[in-house]
């Protein structure tokens, strides 16, 4: 199987709490290679533009304000499969319904706050990819 791309943030809440390391080594240990990493902030522009799909979504405002309330750990994986087996590694959306030792279970702690984004398909995590880092930026 081809080697492909997706593309996960260390949401604020995880920032907060110190668990960058914990998380990295996680997903490190878990084969996927770090194509692209950084730490930064958005602005409610690029919080409003990342999560457009969601805009009609009751849920949409608090989501926009917490992703933009601290800094956020934007980086490109790379792995076989890379978008469904890192679906799997952090688990559900839900944190309540995380399958046991996935990131979401170990480090999250509300359906909002919820430690990590994971693209949901190859294309998804192109454009999130190219939201956060120009090609210079990828290696
Ligand atoms: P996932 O991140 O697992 O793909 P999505 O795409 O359904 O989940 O939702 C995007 C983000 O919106 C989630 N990571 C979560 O932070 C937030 N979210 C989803 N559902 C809710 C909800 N019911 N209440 C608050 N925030 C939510």
């Amino acid at each position: 199987m081809a080697k492909n791309r997706t593309f996960t943030m260390l949401k604020p809440d995880a920032v907060e709490k110190g668990n960058i390391g914990g998380i990295l080594e996680q997903i490190s240990a878990s084969g996927f290679r770090i194509v692209a990493l950084k730490m930064t902030q958005m602005t409610l522009h690029d919080a409003q533009t990342f999560y457009a799909v969601h805009n009609e979504r009751p849920f949409f405002g608090e989501l926009v304000e917490f992703m933009t309330r601290g800094p956020i750990v934007a980086v490109v994986l790379e792995k076989e499969n890379a978008v469904e087996d890192f679906r799997i590694l952090i688990g559900a959306t839900n944190p309540a319904e995380a399958a046991e030792g996935t990131i979401r279970n170990k480090f999250a702690t509300s359906i909002a706050e919820n430690a990590v984004h994971g693209s949901d398909s190859d294309e998804n995590a192109e454009i999130e990819s190219a939201f956060h880092f120009s090609g210079r930026e990828l290696f």
